[in-house]
């Protein structure tokens, strides 16, 4: 992992107020410098066991907290978890990602996910994992069942956390990503802009995920989707220009991790979204659905790729 820091609040903070010409230019010569910039990787999200969560985390829409338009879906079978991959990989995913509506998962349901990950694999394809906290032993299981990347979100600073989530500390989060760092899986973490934080709130979020043990090969940066039901259902849109701005200042502070443009898609332009690959972001979620939510149509995003000359990024060499 490169990183150009040591990064100090100061040094990031000098980034937010950058012009925003200077901020693109300079987030776009990091891009180049690291990555083909007309290669986005992407991932196809699926929800395996969906709503009726115990955690309260305010922006989400499968808390048991709030009444929501989220169908609650129980865990899904091996053979509807494997359809679903193989329909991934033909509309061209090269990573499969499966989220779980959990605090933690259970001992109980290792042996699935053990099966879930060796038959991703099987199909060509990156195996992700997101399930929230997991022990030692959990860790060890994933890790031995082939698993490639862990997403567990910081979501936010660690100050404005008890702001959004009253059921877990964000220490938790940090227990969780200290060990999956640990392992052979790769860490995939990011957050959420829009909740209302401060720019202060997002330098530290930014300098929280640089401080890591073993900073995120892969940061996905969700704009809040203001889901009917959840307490930021009424949250104040956020300024696309803001969007961008963390996705360049993002690029800037992790040279070479895959920077996603993940939630939010949906409710963005285009031009938005072109400013947000120019600015650093090579990676989306691809596919019908989010977790719960919709995905722009991958018609549309082929389209979208088309005119703008981008290309799916193909498939990184599979560890079975
Ligand atoms: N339960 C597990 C956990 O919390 O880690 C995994 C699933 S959880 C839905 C995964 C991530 O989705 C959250 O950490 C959050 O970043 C993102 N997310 C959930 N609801 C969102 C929303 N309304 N807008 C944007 N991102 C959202
Ligand atoms: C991440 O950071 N964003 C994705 C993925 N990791 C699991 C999930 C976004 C969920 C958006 C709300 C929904 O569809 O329920
Ligand atoms: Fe549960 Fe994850 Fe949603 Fe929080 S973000 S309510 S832990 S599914």
């Amino acid at each position: 992992m490169q990183l150009i820091g040591p990064w100090h609040q100061d040094s990031v903070r000098a980034l937010f107020d950058l012009p925003f010409n200077d901020l693109l230019f300079q987030a776009h010569l990091m891009h180049r410098k690291n990555f083909n910039p007309n290669e986005i990787q992407v991932s196809t999200l699926l929800s395996i066991k969906t709503g009726l969560c115990p955690e309260d985390c305010k922006y989400c829409p499968q808390s048991v907290h709030y009444k929501t338009p989220a169908e609650k879906k129980a865990l899904m079978s091996i053979d509807s978890i494997v359809a679903a991959a193989k329909k991934a990989k033909a509309t061209g995913a090269t990573r499969f990602c499966m989220g779980a509506g959990w605090r933690s998962p259970k001992d109980r349901d290792f042996d699935l996910l053990a099966k879930a990950i060796q038959k991703v694999k099987e199909l060509g394809l990156e195996s992700c994992l997101t399930l929230g906290m997991l022990k030692d032993d959990q860790v060890k299981k994933l890790e031995d069942a082939g698993l490639d990347y862990y997403n567990h979100n910081i979501d936010t600073s660690p100050e404005y956390y008890k702001e959004i989530i009253s059921t877990r500390k964000f220490e938790d989060r940090i227990d969780t990503l200290q060990k999956v760092g640990q392992s052979k899986i790769k860490v995939c973490c990011g957050g959420i802009m829009g909740m209302g934080e401060s720019i202060e709130d997002r330098v530290n979020f930014l300098l929280t995920l640089a401080n890591l043990e073993t900073p995120p090969e892969s940061i996905p940066i969700n704009m809040l989707i203001r889901v009917p039901g959840t307490p930021l259902a009424d949250t104040p849109a956020l300024d696309p220009l803001d969007f961008v701005r963390m996705i360049a200042i993002t690029r800037i502070m992790f040279p070479s991790s895959y920077v996603r443009l993940s939630a939010g898609r949906n409710e963005m332009s285009e031009s938005t979204q072109a400013l947000c690959f120019f600015a650093g972001a090579n990676s989306i979620h691809y596919g019908e659905k989010l977790l719960t939510t919709d995905c722009p149509a991958p018609e549309a995003d082929e389209q979208m790729f088309a005119k703008l000359g981008l290309r799916k990024r193909s498939q990184q060499p599979v560890t079975v």
